[in-house]
This record gives structure tokens, C-alpha cells and sequence, in this order.
């Protein structure tokens, strides 16, 4: 096998877990994220098939500053997984923090366009795909929700947008769209509450990091006439519910 895939986010959760699927399966990995002494460690325990990038991915100089340093070996990207991204806070948009809401757009949004922007070139001329980790909060509204679900639904079009004008070129896009997954972030989106993130994955079962590993290595390594547009993935143990209804 000879192919590379950048993953965003690769310190943690779903990131982490593609990081050890795509080098298991041969590819060379080039892992993303702000905690340097993890991807430390993720080099350490693979070597040579990983290439660890690590800035904030909100910093376009500190990006391209990556990107150009990119060795040899690991420049010819195949498959981009835009996968970095966070929920801040669970409050109503009226009692919500406009800090943690630009952050949330600044990552989702903002970081993921720059970067599919600054790879596009070679994407086009490997025919290579984009993998952009959305949710159902891009879908389906909910409490609390507001602006995250606005970044995922965001990233959701974006993909189908870019299917459209990359028509012709060879290059995949999918749009994948987890529900309830145990990662860390509900750690993050509580501010570090261990006791709040637990209590949301206790007593059912959510999606895994690995099984979200393994959807983006399904889709990565389709024939290169497929396209998944969007996927979305539940665990059995979620589902709908009604809408609510104010009365006075
Ligand atoms: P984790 O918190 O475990 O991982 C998030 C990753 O994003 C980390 O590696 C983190 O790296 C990276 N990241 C966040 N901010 C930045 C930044 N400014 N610069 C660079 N990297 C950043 O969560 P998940 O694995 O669950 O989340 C991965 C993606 O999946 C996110 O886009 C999330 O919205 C989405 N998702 C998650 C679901 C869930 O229930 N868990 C469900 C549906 C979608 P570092 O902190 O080292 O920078
Ligand atoms: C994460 C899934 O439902 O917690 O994107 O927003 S949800």
C-alpha cells in the first residue's frame, strides 16, 4: 500500500483511533492535533509510517507551517480527514458564552475550510477523497445544541457542496455524521466535568472511536468509482424523540 491520509485531531477519540486503523492497514499517517507529547507517543509506538504535525489548527501560519514541512515521503496525500473539532458548553443560546461559540466555529468551521482549501491541489491531483467528521447535531436540533449543531450542519453541506465542483476530478467526498460516541467530548464540552461525561455513557453503549476508525477506513478504501455522500451512524441504543411543545 502505498498511501497517505492527514488526520485532524489524531490525539484523541475518533482521531486517534483512525490514526492506528489507516497504520494498521499500511497507509503512511501524518496525525494532527495540539498535544505534542501525544502524538509523540503515537510516533514512538509506530515509527516511521506516522508523521506527527503539531500546531492549532485555528492558526492558518502555524497550518501552512506544517503543510511545508511536510518530509517527502508524506506530502502526496491521499485522503484528508477533517476530524478536529469540539462542542463548548450546553447552555441555551440565551444564557450561552459567545467565547466558546466562536471557538466552536473557529475549529469546525473556519480550520476545516483552510485546510481543505490549502490540500485541494493535491487532492485533485492524487484523485484522492475527503472524509469530513460532521454529527446528527448537524441534523437533528436539540436543546443545548445551537451553535455546534450550526458548525455540523455547516460541515454536512460544505461536503455535498464540494461534491459538486470537485464533479470530474476523481475526488471522494463524504460527509460522516456520528451520534452518542464515548471520547472525550463530553470532557471537553463540560470543561473537564469526569462525572457529567460519565454519567452520559453509563448504563448504555455508545458508539466506540474504533468503530468510527473503522467507517473512515471502509469509506477510504471504497473503489475509487463509489461515493458514500453521507453517512450517518447511531448506536442501537439511540434514537428519536418528539418535539417540545410550550403552553402558557
Ligand atoms: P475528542 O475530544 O476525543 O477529540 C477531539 C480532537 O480534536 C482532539 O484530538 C483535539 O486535539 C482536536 N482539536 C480540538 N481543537 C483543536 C484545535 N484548536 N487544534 C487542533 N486540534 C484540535 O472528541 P471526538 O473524537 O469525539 O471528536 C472528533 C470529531 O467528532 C469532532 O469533530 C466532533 O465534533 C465529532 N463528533 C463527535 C461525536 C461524539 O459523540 N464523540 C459524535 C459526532 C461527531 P488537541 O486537543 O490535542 O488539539
Ligand atoms: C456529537 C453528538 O448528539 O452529542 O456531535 O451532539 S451530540
Amino acid at each position: 500500500m502505498d498511501k497517505t491520509v492527514l488526520i485532524t485531531g489524531a490525539t484523541s477519540g475518533f482521531g486517534r483511533a483512525s490514526v492506528e486503523r489507516f497504520v494498521r492497514g499500511g497507509w503512511r499517517v501524518i496525525a494532527c492535533g495540539r498535544r505534542a507529547a501525544r502524538l509523540q507517543a503515537l510516533t514512538e509506538a509506530h515509527g516511521d509510517a506516522i508523521h506527527a504535525a503539531a500546531f492549532d489548527i485555528r492558526d492558518q501560519e502555524a497550518m501552512q507551517r506544517a503543510l511545508d514541512a511536510l518530509p517527502a515521503g508524506f506530502r502526496d496525500i491521499d485522503v484528508l480527514v477533517n476530524n478536529a473539532g469540539l462542542a463548548l458548553g450546553t447552555a441555551p443560546a440565551q444564557q450561552a458564552d459567545l467565547a466558546q461559540w466562536r471557538q466552536m466555529i473557529d475549529t469546525n468551521v473556519t480550520a476545516l475550510v483552510t485546510l481543505t482549501h490549502a490540500l485541494l491541489p493535491t487532492l485533485i491531483a492524487r484523485r484522492g477523497a475527503i472524509l469530513n467528521v460532521s454529527s446528527i447535531a448537524g441534523s437533528y436540533p436539540y436543546p443545548g445544541g445551537n451553535a455546534y449543531g450550526g458548525t455540523k450542519a455547516f460541515v454536512t453541506q460544505f461536503s455535498l457542496g464540494l461534491r459538486s465542483d470537485l464533479h470530474g476530478t476523481g475526488v471522494r467526498v463524504t460527509s460522516i455524521e456520528p451520534g452518542l460516541a464515548e471520547t472525550e467530548f463530553t470532557l471537553v464540552r463540560t470543561g473537564g466535568n469526569e462525572t457529567a461525561s460519565d454519567a452520559l455513557y453509563a448504563g448504555t453503549q455508545p458508539i466506540t472511536a474504533g468503530d468510527i476508525a473503522e467507517t473512515l477506513w471502509w469509506v477510504a478504501n471504497l473503489p475509487p468509482h463509489l461515493n458514500i455522500n453521507r453517512l450517518e451512524v447511531m448506536p442501537v441504543s439511540q434514537s428519536f424523540a418528539g418535539f417540545q411543545i410550550h403552553r402558557d
